[in-house]
């Protein structure tokens, strides 16, 4: 490809930007085919030192009141915690409606498949069904199964809208949660209607109470927990298959030459199911050879690559800072997104290659890309079209650069699965790890989660706290950026359970899983709710979630979605640690009500850390303060299983952890 000199080549590494040698290579191959990123546009395009503390109030225009120097008041007279609160409640009302609108669609998805709408389409896991209808009340004796989805479906659409009670899903936590919830005010009432009046509370001259503002943005956020990413996740299953366990690779390496590269990037995973079905179909393969291809290569990226890793085994190729990298190595013919996390820089980047970006959702375009709008009811066709125009382009491929990597894993431990392994189909239940966690094999347990962002080093938060974890002995759940993150490392291998602490190690090896399980993407760390429930009702760690030894850790966020996620952790009892900046670092007070206020009303609290360090001391401190408020034995790193798997920690060097586990340029 001729080469565009519109950027000036610099060398990359002025400042380590990422840690990962696929990106980095990426990086310079990008600058000097004159493609930009977000590590670029990081560079230039610095965070408003106000708004980035929560400082700035813009819901009226006797504003924008900008709260800096003396001013202590806005001219309404809000003061700035009020501002702070409203501030963060708008930002996670935002994250509870992308993950609410998610879960709608998947509900009207399912609701046209059971009344035979939406060819293609079939109700894979009836089993699913039958416990999501036993959730939700639906009677389902002597109903066909389209019958009782169709109903399911109905329930779910309104939860979205109902006038009376609560959301159904509330039953789901435990007992006292629940109870606590209602004594509070906070038990969600129904999806919408919590947005809305997050929205309508943080109006100007509404709601004036930080405190009082900051419940509303729990209850709003526990409408997106158990609520809909919970629905969300169900209904992804019982169309698409609950997860269980399947090998597949990631990385740029999962690009291919001579095929046609399509990446499906957001996170619905209607239509990306769809591709995969059709990418198979001869027709569509023999017009991929018609164009010289030998075939079509589907890969994932981001959440919607973790929806496909997980069901198909379709390689993801990479996490948020990734999406235009992947353009740059000149052999993806169309990037196929719906909504979410897609950066519109993609349009830009295409335009310096061959690359498609194809738009597919009625509600998010992006100027100068192509639209082809999804409709459930004619998935086929669409699908079909889609491909094709992946098609057309592969004869205009011009210099192509796959950077040789390619790591291997295993994924998908739902929920199901994990009580499924832990006593087979007619003993399934969590008693197993309930007790490693008892003995202190397993000394407690983290979700690491979330997105990447520009200020702080990709993906070196998240690899660097996952290993700590597993070192010290707590399980890790990953979903979203940091699942494609550990994918990239080998750190979903089970492999890596000799790198785990000894306890953990022997624990894996017991019941056969990695020590780092990927549960899916965003939206599925409802997943986690779920398991939580599990272990806090199994007996042994307590009644509540907030009796169990774990921390929610997302060291990289960026998304509101991320902050709605870490808000309905909080208010169902988990401790939760956000690297970087708080939004509300403007005022100690507001930072207070977040942490030590909300652990005082709901047991769990919200912290900013930026150094991943301070993360992993703060957590472990957390977890053996639940161990010991359970009465559980002392911790203690040197008592099981020393023999076999105990790695002791001044070996435990970057490239020990990786010798022997990533397939780095073996695989292909
Ligand atoms: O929902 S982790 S950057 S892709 S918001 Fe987005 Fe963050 Fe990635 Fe999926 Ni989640
Ligand atoms: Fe300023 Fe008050 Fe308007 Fe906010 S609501 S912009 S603080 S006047």
């Amino acid at each position: 490809m001729e080469k565009e000199p519109t950027m000036e080549k610099k060398p990359v590494k002025e400042k380590k930007v990422t840690i990962d040698p696929a990106t980095l290579e990426m990086l310079e191959y990008a600058q000097n085919q004159g493609i930009t990123t977000p590590f670029d546009r990081g560079k230039i395009v610095k965070p408003c030192p106000i708004g980035q503390e929560g400082n700035c109030c813009r819901v009226c225009f006797m504003g924008p009141c900008r709260f800096v120097g003396k001013v202590e008041v806005g001219v309404c007279g809000a003061t700035k915690e009020t501002i702070q609160a409203r501030n963060i409640a708008r930002f996670i009302a935002a994250g509870a409606a992308a993950h609410g609108d998610h879960g709608r669609n998947m509900a009207m998805t399912l609701l046209a498949v059971a009344e035979g709408k939406a060819p293609g389409y079939k109700i894979k896991d009836v089993k699913k069904l039958y416990k999501v209808a036993s959730y939700l009340a639906v009677e389902t004796k002597g109903k066909s199964v389209e019958d009782i989805a169709a109903d399911v479906a109905r329930v779910v659409l309104g939860e979205y809208g109902k006038q009376e009670g609560e959301l159904l899903y509330v039953k789901r936590a435990p007992p006292k949660r629940q109870a606590l919830w209602r004594k509070l005010g906070i038990a969600p009432r129904n999806v919408d209607r919590e947005v809305v009046e997050t929205m309508h509370r943080t109006h100007m001259g509404t709601d004036q109470d930080a405190e009082h503002i900051l419940l509303q943005a729990l209850r709003c956020a526990l409408s997106d927990g158990w609520g809909g990413s919970m629905m969300a996740t169900d209904i992804s299953d019982i169309l698409f298959g609950t997860p269980v366990p399947i090998s597949a690779t990631s990385n740029f390496g999962a690009l291919k030459e001579g095929e046609v590269n399509v990446v499906i990037h957001g996170h619905e995973p209607t239509l990306a199911e769809m591709l995969v079905i059709e990418a198979n179909d001869p027709e569509v393969v023999e017009y991929a050879k018609s164009k010289g291809a030998k075939g079509i290569n589907l890969v994932g990226m981001c959440c919607s690559g973790n929806e496909l890793l997980l069901r198909h085994g379709v390689p993801v190729v990479g996490n948020f800072l990734q999406q235009e990298l992947a353009i740059a190595t000149g052999a993806v013919e169309a990037v196929v997104v719906d909504y979410q996390c897609i950066m519109q820089g993609i349009v830009e980047a295409a335009s310096k290659t061959h690359t498609r970006v194809i738009t597919t959702s009625p509600i998010a375009k992006i100027t100068g890309a192509t639209h082809i709008e999804f409709d459930e009811h004619r998935a086929p066709e669409i699908a079909k079209l889609i491909l094709r125009t992946a098609i057309d382009a592969f004869p205009n491929r011009k210099d192509i650069n796959i950077p040789d990597y390619l790591d291997r894993l295993v994924v998908g431990f739902s929920h199901e699965y994990i009580a499924y392994m832990q006593g087979g189909v007619y003993r399934e239940s969590f008693r197993p790890l309930n007790d490693a966690i008892m003995q202190g094999r397993i000394r407690g347990a983290a979700a690491v989660v979330g997105c990447n962002n520009v200020h702080t080093v990709h993906d070196e938060a998240h690899i660097n706290l996952v290993k700590e974890f597993i070192k010290n002995d707590v399980l890790v759940v990953t979903t979203g950026c940091n699942a494609v993150a550990c994918a990239k490392y080998g750190l979903l291998t089970p492999e890596v359970k000799r790198y785990a602490g000894p306890g953990l190690s022997e624990i894996c090896e017991v019941l056969g899983i990695p020590p780092v399980l990927h549960l899916g993407s965003c939206i599925d760390n409802s997943r986690i709710l779920t398991i939580l429930t599990q272990c806090a009702t199994e007996g042994g760690l307590g009644e509540d979630i907030s009796d169990l030894p774990v921390v929610g850790v997302a060291p990289e966020w960026m998304s509101e979605k991320a902050l709605t996620i870490g808000a309905y952790a909080v208010a169902s009892g988990v401790y939760t640690l956000f690297g970087g900046v708080s939004p509300v670092e403007g005022s100690d007070s507001t930072v207070k009500m977040i942490s030590s206020g909300w652990e005082e009303l709901v047991g769990g609290k919200l912290e900013f850390e930026p150094d991943w360090r301070k993360i992993l001391e703060k957590s472990l401190a957390h977890i053996d303060l639940k161990r010991k408020n359970l009465k559980l034995e002392e911790y203690n790193p040197t008592k099981f299983a020393r023999s076999s798997t105990y790695i002791p920690g001044d070996v435990y060097s970057d490239e020990d952890f990786k010798k022997g586990l990533t397939t780095r340029s073996g695989l292909k």
